[in-house]
């Protein structure tokens, strides 16, 4: 992508509204632009970053079966009648009615909508398990929106919902997402951590949270420390160590010394619950079982916040200049960078974008007329894994330079070498057509 062509409303200055980090750096660099309190237009840098985050998840859902679909995003209170809840939601839920007077909801979440589906299609165990899951806005009225995406009103969530005969397989069912999670969150550079949590209006009794630790987070955590130090753990090893969210943790019955837990806080990116027949026996979903009994569906949801994630990322991955991605979810993995007006820079860059291009790779052209020293504060600002800077001094000896953003690790080179050099690393993703 040439810069000259694209969309990219960059602010020099940090904006006054914007307290957090993620929420400045976001603003910068022209990724979302806020339309009303908590909704955000998403502009096309940030959206490179959503999508890259959602084909990511769909990988690891795919890894267990889970299938995609989409629920809309307006359901009738009808349903939220059925189960019971369109009470205990209150003024976070946004209620409207239709021109034929019907009460319609903008959906927070989706548990209604896919047992309503469930029941209508699904007649017996042996189209069990079955893992449904969709990538939708929701909409939350927050009393308090902040930090941007963060805390949205309108936000990106993926919510999936499993229906099991047993508990026992619904128990399998939620320890698949547990451990798909912690890869998920993973492959997008950051170490998610799995707590106990309160399960609040979805309901049931078996719940995890997934934070990120952050300064900035708005979660108060209570950790073993040695939980920190753990990799690869399954979830029946994490449940060995004492990990548990401001609601649930209790220094009355905590099982380690409390001079072993340590108080972070952290940045809910996921959340998980098991709430078995709730939904299903209050809406009539029902299967039979082998013996011809028809019993409720055992079910479970499992949500990722898909908009917060991008800036808990940001969080934990920026420094002074601005942001660091990680490779796996940023916009593009090169920033070209042609310094000065000679005709020679001109053609080397034109010539390499081409060829970059070619190899696959997601590149942005700083093709524009501003300063040398404005282009590559605004490279940092960013934050692309590697800027490749087509310099007239460098040139006249054949070399560039090759800057990897994350360590500011510079190497004066040939132009073949660079190209060389991306082509064997393997951890830049690589298109054949570029969108
Ligand atoms: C699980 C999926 C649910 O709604 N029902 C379907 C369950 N869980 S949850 O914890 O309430 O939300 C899931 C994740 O969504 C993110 N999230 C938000 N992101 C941005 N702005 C908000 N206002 C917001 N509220 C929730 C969180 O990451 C949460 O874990």
């Amino acid at each position: 992508m040439r810069l000259s062509h694209y969309f990219l409303p960059l602010l020099k200055e940090d904006p006054r509204e914007a307290e957090i980090i993620s929420h400045r750096l976001m603003l910068r660099c022209g990724m979302i632009c806020m339309i009303e309190r908590g909704i955000y237009s998403w502009l096309p840098l940030g959206l490179r970053v959503l999508q890259k985050i959602q084909s990511i998840i769909h990988k690891y859902q795919q890894e267990i079966g889970a299938l995609p679909m989409l629920a809309p995003t307006l359901q009738p209170a009808e349903l939220w009648k059925e189960s019971g809840r369109l009470d205990a939601y209150g003024k976070e839920m946004l209620r409207f009615k239709d021109r034929h007077q019907r009460e319609l909801i903008y959906g927070p979440t989706a548990e209604e909508v896919l047992t309503d589906i469930v029941r209508r299609h699904v007649k017996s165990y042996k189209n069990l398990p079955l893992n449904l899951y969709n990538i939708q806005w929701k909409m939350r009225d927050e009393i308090r929106p902040r930090f941007g995406v963060m805390r949205g009103r309108e936000f990106l969530m993926k919510d999936g919902y499993s229906f099991d005969l047993t508990p026992k397989d619904a128990r399998i069912s939620y320890e698949k997402v547990f451990q798909s999670y912690l890869k998920t969150f993973k492959a997008m550079g950051v170490q998610a951590i799995p707590l106990r949590a309160a399960t609040g209006p979805i309901g049931g009794d078996l719940s995890h949270e997934f934070h990120i630790l952050a300064q900035t987070g708005e979660s108060e955590l209570y950790l073993d420390q040695n939980l920190l130090d753990q990799e690869g753990l399954e979830m029946k090893d994490f449940e060995k160590f004492y990990a548990a969210t401001d609601e649930k943790h209790d220094p009355s019955s905590c099982p380690i010394p409390l001079d072993q837990v340590s108080c972070s806080r952290g940045i809910e990116v996921g959340h998980i619950f098991y709430f078995g027949s709730k939904y299903s026996a209050a809406m009539n979903a029902l299967v039979k079982n082998a013996g011809g009994q028809d019993i409720p569906l055992e079910m479970g949801s499992y949500g990722i916040g898909v908009s917060r994630v991008l800036a808990a990322i940001i969080e934990a991955h920026h420094d002074e200049k601005g942001i660091c991605w990680p490779v796996p979810v940023a916009p593009f993995s090169l920033g070209l960078l042609s310094l000065g007006r000679s005709s020679e820079v001109e053609k080397t860059s034109t010539n390499c974008y081409q060829r970059l291009i070619d190899m696959g790779f997601e590149v942005l052209w700083d093709d524009t007329e501003k300063s040398p020293g404005e282009k590559l504060a605004s490279m940092d600002l960013l934050g692309l894994p590697f800027q490749l800077i087509i310099g007239e001094r460098n040139l006249q000896q054949g070399l560039c330079e090759l800057k990897e953003r994350k360590t500011s690790n510079v190497q004066v080179i040939s132009l073949e070498e660079v190209l060389n050099i991306l082509d064997t690393n393997t951890a830049l993703p690589r298109f054949k057509e570029v969108f």
